[in-house]
């Protein structure tokens, strides 16, 4: 049975499980609608690197922050094919192109993105997309080019939201998730931990999404990761105490979603990204880079797997969702 009808408190009750016993039972459920040990690897790329101009506090893109990282205009079709044409080869599914924009423009770099769409698609992955704010007409022209899926993270509750980003409002988040869902896209949204919230901004994050009809398709837990000259530099990352419970409570929840354990995984060793998994966690990014920062690297990535005898979860399998 999926719910949709959530109250706070029930949620709050489920997050606050002695964490064993909410381990325990989000694994159950993740039994009942997924094949266990079956995980879905995306690879990410940055097609437009750094210059935004909003000021999420976490990012290593805004224009406000002295980063260091290195800018890039648009990349070229054929770089951006070749690069997910690796990905395939290394055994990715999904391939995510992000783009540091506040919201799309309908230009020429808009016409290329629709390309890369394209032609991605056309290598038999699933293609995802996170390029801020839509208007309905360019969601439906990514649709029609063949995305899958659309990203766009609310990141925290909405009480916080402001502590973190002034440049825009939850409510443009989620008018963005409902522009891209009218399209006939999946949804990917989901939020970082670590971002100086309370827990009680993660319960509120959690019932957002689980109170969506239908629930986001996946939902990627990030853990912070700290970038200097950004003014959550020196903001502790959450404890993989954290982490799991957040994935076991999303679990719960959201009984179907893909649940994503997304950046901060190459802090993780081994065994703690065993424990994300058992909680429910069935989703990944496989590469040597996520968007500007380290990813965990392939050959333990690789290595994991063999031992854990993780599958693969093929291309399209969760088309049902769309
Ligand atoms: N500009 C678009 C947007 O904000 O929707 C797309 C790219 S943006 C980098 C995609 C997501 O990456 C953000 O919403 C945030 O959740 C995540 N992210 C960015 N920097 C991060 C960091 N340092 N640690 C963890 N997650 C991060
Ligand atoms: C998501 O939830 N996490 C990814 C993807 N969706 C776009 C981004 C993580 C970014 C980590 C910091 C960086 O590499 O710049
Ligand atoms: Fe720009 Fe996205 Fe980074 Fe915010 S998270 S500064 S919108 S690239």
């Amino acid at each position: 049975m999926i719910r949709y009808d959530w109250t706070l408190a029930e949620v709050a009750e489920i997050y606050r499980r002695p964490l064993l016993n909410l381990i325990m039972e989000a694994a159950a459920v993740h039994r009942q609608f997924h094949i266990p040990g079956q995980i879905q690897a995306c690879t990410l790329l940055s097609i437009k690197t750094g210059g935004c101009p909003e000021d999420c506090a976490y990012c290593a893109q805004s224009v406000r922050y002295q980063t260091g990282v290195q800018v890039h205009r648009l990349l070229d079709v054929e770089t951006v094919v070749e690069s997910a044409r690796q990905a395939k080869r290394n055994g990715a599914t999904r391939f995510c192109m992000g783009a540091a924009w506040r919201e799309v423009r309908s230009n020429r770099d808009f016409e290329r993105v629709l390309e890369m769409v394209r032609q991605v698609r056309a290598l038999g992955l699933e293609v995802c997309a996170t390029l801020g704010m839509l208007t309905p007409q360019q969601a439906v022209a990514l649709k029609e080019a063949g995305l899958t899926a659309y990203n766009h993270n609310l990141d925290t509750s909405a009480s916080y939201y402001g502590e973190i980003i002034t440049t825009r409002t939850y409510e443009d988040r989620l008018r963005t998730l409902e522009v891209a869902r009218a399209a006939g896209l999946s949804l990917c949204s989901g939020g970082i931990l670590g971002l100086g919230e309370s827990e009680e901004d993660r319960i509120a994050l959690l019932h957002t999404l689980a109170t969506m009809q239908p629930h986001p398709e996946s939902v990627p837990i990030n853990a912070l990761v700290p970038i200097q000259g950004t003014p959550l530099e020196h903001q502790e990352p959450p404890s993989v105490w954290e982490m799991v419970r957040a994935i076991a409570t999303a679990r719960l929840l959201m009984p179907r979603s893909m649940i994503r354990l997304a950046a901060g995984r190459e802090r993780l060793s081994p065994a703690e990204q065993v424990l994300c998994f058992i909680a429910g966690a069935n989703s990944i990014f496989l590469g040597e880079k996520l968007l500007t920062t380290p990813n965990a690297p392939l050959g333990e990535d690789e290595k994991l797997f063999e031992i854990l005898g993780i599958q693969p979860l093929p291309a399209f399998a969760n088309a049902l969702h769309e």
